[in-house]
């Protein structure tokens, strides 16, 4: 045996395997501890590429293996399991094994485990091998037959049930699929069922499986899928292809859900939805997460990566599939609004820190640590970005292409992109860059007028990021619109194509000098560096057709007043508080976009601004004016508050756009009013809500104005039996504390009965607050730094994939002062430190410490 070594891997030795799968029969005999898998493999020699026979498996208890019905000699290790070319036919032939397996100790939640006395599955990325001997590479992709043998009730694999009988069923996948799409579940489950037909008249039965007791959260997520299954159908052309669609909801998930084959498996915070339980929010994620699972049976499933270094190539592709699917039913602006928000928060810290790396990265440690913002949300940019520069008639076309060329392969980014270039006849080589070069270009415009003409000087530039010194300039699509000093729109949007360092573009035969919109609809995921006066950005978020920039004006004015209440200690200028006045009480303006014209730019947006400018950010500061702030506004709005507060009473509860957006304003209105009345309105709503929307935000409101204890109070008693609105309560006292008690409640917290470390939902709840909570992590002792890293130490024997995602807490260190910096550090170098730390964690700390 060899010990378990952690390796680089890296894109370019990218070799086909050796052996091609034909078909897979596993029987399963589940039993806690030890499972029995039994499988049956026929392989065939790759002859491009002959050898041996290389197997991936690990923690497996091997019982016996044969080759043709006949022993033949192997060489296991901790990793492999390897026969030489020189003992295999040279023909097909059929490999068996038996291996015992313990799901109940796998608290990794990676392979096959146990979670709430039902078994499920998690194989991406490379889960497979703890369940037997296969090449776990998405490459390999094979037909499955899955029988299962146990006394409970429900047993469910992926494809259609072929056969069952007392004790055992069977299930076949006709469409070959890579192993990290395998799927397994059985339990004591109830089904929430429903029909779809497809666009070709074929019946398609759809369940929703849950614990008993949530039988009545799944209506909302059945319509989602109904919904997901329409719009693919009508927008992409892509029908369902299975007899039959399974939906699991598991509560230890390591992330939000999973596309297996015909049976996608959800963590139970992104499918279970009741109106009472959980809040807008949840609703739009439910709906969100389950298009998105959909989407992947097309873009991930039927086509696959060949390697996982393309992992982009189905997660940029497929958020970007339900991100139209969610602005066509809901609101596109809003939406928009919403994933840049998202962006800039997760993908431009991430861009702009030590984890900087390319949407196709060039090698990898451990894959787990790349299911980044980068990959998937900047991924999605991309195809947006394509879509823009070549228009929808050919963007469609090329989907087209790419559905029809590579159905039932595992391709490229290369193939994905030739599709374009075929369809457009463009050379799409320096756009591809946008794949192979990290980091945020900084896009800076100055403006020349000259009798008639207004010329756009652009210039941009990419930082360095980790192994990346220079850049080259990228494929930037700048949609731009001219409005006249009147406020007419003189130019409509135009995209401008910017492939230089520096370019200029421009507008004649104009009358008067206009204002122009730059970057419309966020167009290219870029930092805009635009000297303007509050004047200028007051006159477009009053006059500006593109609601995105409508939006961004009011925010870069609310930025600029936190830089100058920060850094200069000046009070909030008129233009700021006269605009957004009037924007907040606009009643023609749509109350979702209202909620989010009066939301102020986070803490952690703050602190990334200053530094952009040069100036090491004050946690302590930042609060401080942030704070300041709500009450000058709530002082400001003292008059217009109780009246939007009642007019946008949503009445009964939807959760749909409308209704959902007036409660976003009216709980935005709401936190604001808590200033004024000591917190009587919330009082009140806390007392009468029917919806956890409501009840929520009636107590975070009174929690971030530093009261509310009683409530929280009554509100765990409510609902100390149900887990998910528990992670509410943990997840809540942590994200409004008050800096210097952040840490202090947090640590309380994990001395509750109901905190469970084994629980990734209760274990974000608290940790994922802390670190979200930039005042309380950043609190000047360092007592977050430290619980943090004494509860990763803790969880990375356990479960080192949601330890090794929470270290990103840690990745924006170096924006801080040498204080914080140090203890920063010591507490990465304590954790790097501890004994049998894993590869996952390993990688993660080390590369944000090597910043
Ligand atoms: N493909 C899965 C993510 C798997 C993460 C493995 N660490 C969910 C999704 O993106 O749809
Ligand atoms: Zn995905």
């Amino acid at each position: 045996m060899t010990a378990l070594s952690p390796q680089t891997i890296f894109l370019k030795d990218y070799a086909e395997p050796h052996h091609w799968v034909e078909t897979v029969h596993l029987t399963f005999a589940l039993a806690p501890r030890a499972t029995r898998v039994t499988s049956k493999i026929v392989f065939k020699p790759n002859t491009n590429n002959l050898g041996d026979l290389i197997l991936n498996g690990e923690q497996l208890s091997l019982k016996s293996v044969t080759v043709n019905g006949a022993t033949v000699s192997y060489e296991v290790t901790d990793t492999h399991l390897t026969v030489k070319q020189a003992d295999l036919p040279s023909e097909p032939f059929t490999f068996e094994a038996e291996v015992e397996i313990s799901p109940e100790t796998n608290t990794a939640l990676e392979g096959l485990y146990m979670s709430s006395g039902m078994y499920c599955t998690q194989c991406e990325a490379e889960g497979f091998r703890k369940i037997t001997y296969y090449p776990d590479r998405p490459d390999v992709m094979a037909v499955f037959t899955v029988r299962v043998e146990s006394e409970l009730p429900v047993m469910l694999s992926n494809g259609n049930p072929q056969a069952s009988g007392t004790g055992w069923t069977e299930w076949h996948d006709p469409w070959p699929k890579p192993a990290y799409l395998f799927a397994l579940v059985a339990g004591e489950l109830l089904a929430h069922s429903g029909t779809f037909t497809t666009m070709s008249g074929k019946n398609v039965d759809l369940n929703i499986y849950v614990r008993k007791g949530d039988e009545d959260k799944c209506a909302f997520g059945m319509q989602a899928l109904i919904d997901s299954m329409v719009w693919d159908e009508r927008v992409y052309g892509r029908e369902y292809d299975l007899d039959i669609f399974n939906i699991v909801a598991v509560d230890d998930f390591n992330m939000g859900a999973m596309e297996n084959k015909g049976l996608n498996i959800f963590n139970s915070s992104c499918v279970l939805a009741s109106p009472e339980t959980s809040t807008d929010a949840t609703f739009e994620r439910v709906e969100g997460i389950i298009a998105h699972e959909y989407f992947h049976n097309w873009t991930g499933n039927r086509i696959t990566c060949r390697d996982w270094f393309q992992l982009c190539l189905k997660e940029g592709l497929t958020v970007y599939r339900d991100q139209m699917f969610s602005g066509d039913i809901r609101s596109h602006a809003v939406k928009r609004i919403e994933e840049v928000l998202q962006l800039r928060a997760r993908q431009f810290r991430e861009d702009n820190g030590p984890l900087a790396h390319n949407v196709r990265p060039e090698s990898f440690v451990e894959i787990n640590n790349f299911y980044t913002a980068t990959v998937y949300e900047k991924g999605a940019e991309i195809i947006g970005m394509l879509r823009r520069l070549i228009g929808d008639e050919s963007y469609y076309a090329g989907c087209s292409l790419y559905f029809d060329r590579h159905d039932g392969q595992a391709v490229t980014i290369e193939d994905w992109i030739k599709v374009f270039e075929e369809v457009t006849g463009r050379d799409l080589a320096h756009f591809a860059q946008w794949y192979s070069q990290a980091g945020t270009p900084r896009l800076t415009v100055d403006e020349a007028w000259n009798t008639g003409t207004l010329t756009l000087n652009f210039a941009q530039s990419t930082p360095a990021t980790p192994g990346q010194d220079v850049k080259k300039p990228q494929v930037l699509p700048i949609m731009v619109g001219l409005i006249a000093p009147d406020g007419t729109e003189v130019v409509p949007s135009t995209v401008l194509e910017m492939t230089e360092s520096e370019q200029s573009f421009s507008f004649d035969g104009l009358s008067e000098r206009p204002v122009a919109s730059i970057l419309r609809d966020f167009s290219a995921p870029v930092i805009l560096q635009r000297d303007m006066d509050a004047k200028t950005r007051a006159f477009l978020l009053a006059h500006d057709t593109d609601p995105f920039n409508t939006w961004e004006m009011g925010r870069m004015l609310a930025k600029d007043t936190l830089v100058e209440m920060i850094v200069n200690d000046i009070e909030p200028a008129r233009d700021y508080l006269d605009a957004l006045k009037s924007m907040v009480t606009d009643e023609t303006k749509d109350p979702a976009f209202r909620a989010l014209c009066l939301a102020l730019p986070s803490q952690d947006d703050m602190a990334q601004t200053l530094f952009d400018a040069g100036v090491a950010p004050d946690p302590m500061a930042i609060y401080e004016a942030r704070e300041n702030l709500r009450h000058i506004l709530a002082a400001e709005l003292k008059d217009d508050l109780p009246a939007l507060y009642a007019a946008n009473d949503a009445g009964a509860f939807k959760p749909d756009a409308d209704g959902s957006g007036k409660r976003s304003l009216r709980m935005a209105v709401l936190s604001l009013l808590t200033l004024n009345d000591q917190g009587a309105a919330a009082q009140s709503l806390f007392e009468t809500a029917d919806n956890m929307t409501e009840q929520a935000g009636a107590l975070t409101a009174l929690l971030s104005a530093g009261i509310g204890q009683e409530e929280l109070a009554s509100f765990y008693a409510q609902w100390f039996h149900d887990r998910l609105v528990m992670d509410k309560w943990f997840m809540m006292q942590v994200a409004a504390a008050a800096p210097l008690d952040a840490a202090r409640i947090a640590k309380t917290l994990t001395e509750h009965a109901d905190f469970s470390m084994k629980n990734p939902n209760r274990f974000r709840a608290v940790f994922g607050a802390l670190a979200g909570n930039h005042g309380g992590f950043h609190a000047p002792d360092g007592a977050a730094y430290k619980l943090l890293a004494d509860w990763l130490i803790k969880l990375d024997p356990l479960n080192p994939q949601t330890t090794a995602r929470m270290c990103g807490a840690f990745e924006t260190w170096k924006r801080y002062d040498a204080d914080r910096q140090d203890m920063i550090k010591s507490q990465l170098k304590r954790i790097l430190a501890t004994e049998g730390l894993s590869g996952d964690t390993t990688e993660m700390v080390s590369r944000i410490l090597n910043a």
